[in-house]
């Protein structure tokens, strides 16, 4: 992979997933270097953003001999931490932390947020409550002004797997829209998480108060957690398709 500075590095991407590719990483070099200094915990959220991010981090740690301590947000943050030579702790040991970093499906003009279309929203939102900072990275496609009008899979739900039948309807029935069993790729069954729960994804039919409605699922007996994070991200770094980086 060729390294790039954060800023007007573009060459003209050819289409958009090469430009989507290119405003990930903009984002997640412009996080890291923005928000993480030596003698930090930080916070390793989960997809394909914050691979770049953590490209950046281990780069910046090597050159600048930061000593730097990463706490996970998935099996799949664990093992990026491990690849790139980085120091892995968990919240035993560093139960706060500096600045946590991760990606996002869908961020609003509130930067209320969904997550979860990677299925790590739980752990995801365990380690964001427990950063003091946390920043969000995401490509121009992540950006909108309202809840569902860029995210078209729905609102990630973890559930119980006993419970996710009573759930769905439940969601239903208060709600409005369909929330239906996340499947394996395989349609051999259901996508099983990090913490061997159930993923409902709530296709909801129209704008909602995301703070009551956040609220209101995770009482639902059986729910886990959801992909709705609402008054958690501080700031939000977009990659954009011109090579600049939008903050919000
Ligand atoms: C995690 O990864 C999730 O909460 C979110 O679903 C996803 C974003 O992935 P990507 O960076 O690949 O778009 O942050």
């Amino acid at each position: 992979r060729h390294k790039l500075k954060h800023t007007r590095l573009f060459r003209s991407p050819s289409n958009t997933d090469d430009m989507a590719e290119e405003a990930k990483k903009l984002a997640g070099y412009a996080a890291v270097d923005n928000h993480v200094q030596n003698n930090q915990v930080v916070g390793v959220g989960s997809g394909s953003t914050i691979v770049y991010a953590v490209d950046r981090l281990a780069e910046r740690v090597r050159q600048e001999k930061l000593n730097i301590v990463c706490v996970p947000t998935s099996f799949q943050a664990r093992q990026l931490i491990l690849q790139h030579g980085l120091t892995l702790s968990d919240l035993d040991r560093h139960p706060e932390l500096d600045v946590a970093i991760d990606g996002a499906d869908e961020v609003d003009a509130a930067l209320t947020l969904i997550k979860g279309g990677g299925g790590c929203l739980t752990q995801e939102k365990i380690v964001a409550s427990c950063a003091k900072h946390f920043i969000v990275i995401a490509d121009f496609r992540k950006d909108s002004s309202a809840l569902g009008q860029q995210w078209k899979k729905g609102v990630p739900i973890e559930v119980i797997p006993m419970a996710y039948v009573p759930v769905s309807r439940t969601i239903a029935k208060r709600f409005g829209g369909e929330a239906v069993l996340r499947m394996a790729v395989s349609k051999a069954g259901p996508v099983v998480t990090d913490n061997s729960n159930f993923i409902l994804d709530w296709k909801f039919e129209h704008i909602h108060n995301w703070k009551e409605v956040n609220i209101a699922i995770k009482m639902i007996p059986g729910v886990v957690e959801t992909g709705l994070f609402v008054g958690m991200a501080e700031r939000v770094y977009f990659g954009m398709e011109d090579g600049n980086v939008g903050v919000r």
